[in-house]
């Protein structure tokens, strides 16, 4: 129950600050294109779990972090995350109509419109996230190794390769190496990086570095099998979107290269494997713990 409690504090805390973010009064001048502010409403706040925001809070807060000063980078990556699913949900990508229960933005406000959307949401997370580093200039090197973290995930080095890999690879089937690397780098990437930006904030010695950097892996490879078994196992009311949908767009998953069981068992050793490299910390690992064990019977 604590855990639940935290997490939807600290959910709470994200929501109030990315409105500030969108608040139409800071872009008073733009009268003639304000209506953008409404599309990256659309996305930003139809739902979403927060769990990328969410870890980093919370990876910054083990470490002996104040969260005041992580919450635009938390902000960010939420920012950053929403672009992503605009983007992906579009007719050249993925085509899908419905997410978190709601049409997608462009069947919404149309593609051109989904498309400058998901780019202002993509650039406004940089503004913030430099703007945050000028007021904090006292830890400008953490700010700005953190930065670099997440930048990497969400680029070439991360999300991106892995979207060019499961684009490229659809309607063909590809051995377990290829696909961990799609699932890796598609999703594991970003999720990581908030453990990490959330601890690079603080700077920790090696041997608690190598720690956190298995604990990120492993729940960002897990929360995307978790999201592959969904796609069979979950149903429109708890998903908010069609499953079946991997099927239907010829993806690789895990469950169709390993097979369910199989999938859940993985899941469960990345889990443990997580929970024990947090053993390293302590007591103070409790939340990053329970919200390594939800993902495993996660419904949505
Ligand atoms: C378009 C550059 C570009 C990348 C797209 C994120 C992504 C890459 C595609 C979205 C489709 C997908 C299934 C991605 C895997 C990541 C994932 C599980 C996204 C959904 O994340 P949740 O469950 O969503 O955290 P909420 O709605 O809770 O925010």
């Amino acid at each position: 129950m604590k855990f639940e409690i935290e997490y939807n504090k600290l959910q709470t805390i994200i929501v109030d600050r990315l409105y500030k973010y969108l608040d139409i009064r800071r872009f008073g001048h733009l009268s003639h294109s304000q209506s953008i502010l409404e599309i990256m409403d659309y996305s930003l706040f139809s739902g979403g779990k927060r769990i990328r925001p969410v870890l980093l809070l919370a990876a910054h807060k083990m470490v002996g972090g104040n969260i005041e000063e992580s919450l635009p980078l938390a902000c960010a990556i939420e920012m950053i995350h929403n672009y992503s699913l605009v983007h992906d949900d579009l007719p050249a990508m993925d085509n899908d109509d419905y997410r978190r229960g709601k049409p997608t933005t462009h069947v919404v406000y149309g593609e051109d419109m989904a498309i400058l959307a998901g780019d202002a949401l993509l650039n406004m997370a940089y503004e913030i996230m430099i703007e945050n580093a000028y007021e904090n200039l006292q830890n400008i090197e953490g700010h700005i190794k953190a930065m670099h973290i997440l930048a990497k995930a969400a680029g070439i080095e991360g999300m991106i390769s892995g979207q060019v890999a499961d684009l490229k690879y659809e309607n063909e089937t590809i051995d377990a190496d290829g696909l961990e690397f799609i699932h890796r780098y598609k999703t594991g990437a970003i999720i990581n990086a908030c453990v990490l930006a959330g601890v690079a904030l603080e700077g920790i010695d090696s041997h608690l570095l190598k720690a956190i950097k298995t604990y990120g892996y492993n729940i960002g490879l897990a929360f995307q099998i978790t999201d592959d078994i969904l796609d069979i196992e979950g149903s429109f009311d708890k998903l908010g979107k069609e499953v079946g949908s991997d099927e239907r767009n010829k993806k690789n998953t895990f469950p169709l290269l390993h097979g369910l069981d199989y999938s859940k068992i993985y899941v469960n050793e990345l889990i443990t494997e997580a929970l024990d490299s947090l053993k390293e910390f302590g007591e103070d690992a409790y939340f990053l713990n329970q919200l390594a064990l939800s993902i495993i019977d996660r419904q949505y």
